[in-house]
């Protein structure tokens, strides 16, 4: 079965099945002209080392710790959490209006290499396979005793990124955030009704209409799902029932590198720039429990919408009642498809 062509012409909503949000899609709208922000370029020639940056091997941080000479990915503690290992006394709810819970964690900073010059697709496969190696790692450190374990890259300045060295940032929390508690629900309501993961049926239905994929492995399969909000946002999952990322495999963890190369490659090559966005992984949660209905899964979201400089704002109609977008998923999906997985800068 085959989805109908006609939709991309008028007005209609997607379910997200995975958060039960709707979207509003208005594929009639893509022609409208644009005189609004024009976002900056992010700088082009870095160096491989500056040494003004807080992230490079041996350079000074903000709390006057000095780096090591790393030559892999580097972690350390964020020097400005947004979580403290102890949770603080609160005062009793002075009504049930204004409640409030302790939430205790760790925040840490990854990066990605020493290179401050090179992002995640400009890096060998074997340097991608060792941030994968090391988000694991931190899962399943942070996971014996957080419940959640975020794991993110926020990339670009437009993103509100504060330095351009390549790294991403790993949160663990003794609560469930909203984004995967409602994920959590969501799943668990499809896997009691149906018996199967909810990502499982998902990707099955999209490896066999291929209106939406963008790039696949033998796996791993990257495509733009059918409820995007994000002009090119996408879902990247593994075609096995894994439920979270310490379970894959050595041969899992070398192909999700090779995919990695290729995806971003393909983002970096889609306006010649490199392509910002926020990116999340989500797995079942770290909280001792089996929850056979979650599928493993990364979530990119980037902002830019027709042009290197110019921006999808999420505000307005987005704010007051749901996302909207004009490129349809389908629209977007071929468009990335079409892109060379020789980077820009290479060729
Ligand atoms: P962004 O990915 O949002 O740019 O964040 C970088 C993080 O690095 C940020 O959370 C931390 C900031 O607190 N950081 C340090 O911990 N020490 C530093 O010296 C620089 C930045
Ligand atoms: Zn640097």
């Amino acid at each position: 079965m085959s989805t109908d062509l006609s939709a991309t012409d008028f007005p209609h909503r997607r379910l997200n099945p995975l958060t039960g949000d709707w979207i509003l899609v208005s594929p009639h709208r893509t022609k409208r002209p644009w005189l609004g922000k024009q976002e900056t370029l992010p700088h082009a020639n870095l160096p491989a080392h500056d040494p003004k940056c807080l992230l490079c091997a041996g350079n000074k941080r903000m709390n006057g710790e000095l780096n090591p000479d790393y030559k892999g990915t580097f972690v350390f503690t964020n020097d400005f959490s947004a979580v403290l290992p102890e949770a603080g006394q609160l005062p009793p709810d002075a009504s049930p209006l204004l409640h409030s819970e302790p939430v205790a964690g760790v925040c840490r900073v990854i990066c990605f290499s020493p290179r401050h010059d090179l992002s995640l697709p400009q890096l060998p496969v074997a340097a991608i396979e060792g941030v994968v190696n090391t988000w694991a790692d931190q899962i399943t450190d942070l996971g014996k005793n957080h419940k959640w374990v975020q794991v993110f890259e926020n990339k670009g300045e437009v993103m509100g990124c504060s330095n351009p060295h390549p790294h991403g940032q790993v949160w663990a929390t003794n609560t469930i955030p909203n984004e995967p508690a409602k994920e959590d629900r969501k799943q668990q309501e499809y896997f009691a009704k149906n018996g199967q993961p909810l990502l499982l049926d998902y990707l099955a239905t999209e490896t066999k209409l291929k209106e939406r994929i963008v790039v696949e492995n033998e796996d791993w399969v990257v495509l733009v799902p059918y409820w995007a909000t994000w002009p090119y946002e996408t879902l990247l999952l593994p075609r096995r029932h894994v439920q979270r990322l310490p379970d894959l495999t050595p041969a899992e963890r070398h192909s999700l590198a090779e995919i990695l190369k290729r995806h971003l490659t393909r983002y970096d090559n889609l306006f010649q720039v490199s392509f910002p966005y926020s990116m999340g992984w989500h797995g079942a949660p770290t909280d001792g429990g089996n929850h056979p209905h979650w599928q493993l899964h990364a979530h990119f979201y980037p902002p830019l919408l027709r042009s290197a400089t110019v921006k999808k704002f999420m505000v307005g109609y987005e704010m007051m009642a749901e996302g909207q977008r004009d490129l349809t998923a389908e629209q977007a999906a071929d468009k990335l498809r079409g892109l060379s997985e020789k980077h820009f800068t290479e060729a």
